[in-house]
């Protein structure tokens, strides 16, 4: 007789990038701070990470999401967000796929909803047509022109940012950023993540930076940017990532190129877009973010600990 586990999740994608929202059958992680919970996640529950995320269930590209209880009770829900390899801080596409999935189980309604995550409360504005607007965590810049050397390439500079996330992002470097160039676009930017860690470039308090963005401009119309987002398991993100078009307001307010209450629209490499928009105060940036999710699945995963890979395939 095998023992089967069923975890309830509510399936979704925001501009392209997958969500898939754990709504019961997680780990009971208790009622601690979210940074605890996620520390308690990864160090005793790690196994449930990669069965939710990686394949025979999931996919590299996929990031879940841990709904909990939130300490703060000004907040809609707790959330925990995980990836193929680990944990993120904070993740725009899957706020507006987690605010998507509340709404699609009439959990919540159009209007301002809080939500508790590991790094600080983000605030998501549902619309009646379903787009949503993250109101994300201040973000900055932490170093500009930052040089390393990048094997099989040279030197490449770019700046060092926190978007809920760390990220690399690099406007100089010569790249073709197009879906047909998929495979040198993620050997690039994997080489430059370990030219960082070689040169011990970090966030703050030696922070690992597992996110790395090539920007050039976008050919659409009234969009400003294209992105390439390399996440920390080495996929793409499909959309143009929300705490990554974060971290690129928060550099261009520090080069004096977007000032309070504008707003720059960011290009994924599959052409989805996300408007975001800078809100500063006392010089510190709030930057939000908008876009749309779509319901794609409701089912029970089934862990059935016969299967010789009920823990999914670790890489
Ligand atoms: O939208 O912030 C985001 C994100 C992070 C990683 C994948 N998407």
């Amino acid at each position: 007789m095998s023992s089967l586990r069923r975890i309830k999740v509510v399936d979704s994608h925001t501009g392209g990038e997958p969500t898939r929202t754990v709504i019961s059958g997680g780990p009971d992680l208790g009622s601690d701070s979210l940074v605890i919970r996620r520390d308690r996640f990864r160090q005793e529950f790690d196994h449930l990470r990669s069965a939710i995320t990686n394949e025979p269930r999931g996919s590299d590209a996929l990031v879940g999401a841990l709904l909990c209880e939130p300490l703060d009770s000004t907040c809609a829900t707790g959330v925990i967000f995980f990836n193929n390899v680990s944990y993120l801080g904070m993740c725009g596409h899957g706020t507006i796929g987690i605010v998507a999935t509340l709404a699609y189980l009439d959990r919540i309604k159009p209007g301002k909803h809080r939500i508790e995550t590991p790094v600080g409360v983000v605030e998501a504005l549902l619309e009646p047509n379903g787009e949503v607007t993250v109101a994300n965590v201040p973000s900055y810049r932490l170093a500009s022109g930052v040089t390393v050397e990048v094997e099989g390439h040279g030197p490449v500079t770019g700046d060092v940012a926190w978007g809920g996330n760390w990220f690399f992002l690099v406007n100089d470097h010569g790249q073709d950023v197009s879906l047909e160039n998929l495979e040198s676009l993620t050997s690039f930017t994997w080489r430059i993540r370990e030219a960082l860690n070689r040169s011990g470039v970090t966030g703050e308090g030696g922070a690992l930076i597992d996110h790395i963005e090539l920007f050039v401009p976008s050919t659409i119309d009234g969009v400003d940017s294209k992105n390439f987002v390399l996440c920390p398991g080495k996929a793409y993100d499909r959309s143009p990532c929300g705490t990554g078009t974060s971290a690129k307001l928060a550099c261009l307010f520090a080069d004096g190129k977007i000032r309070d209450g504008e707003v720059w629209r960011q290009e994924s490499l599959i052409g989805s877009i996300f408007e975001g928009t800078v809100r500063v105060s006392d010089n510190v940036v709030h930057p939000s973010i908008k876009g749309s999710a779509f319901i794609t699945a409701e089912t029970d995963l089934i862990l059935d600990d016969k299967d010789p890979f009920c823990m999914g395939i670790r890489t």
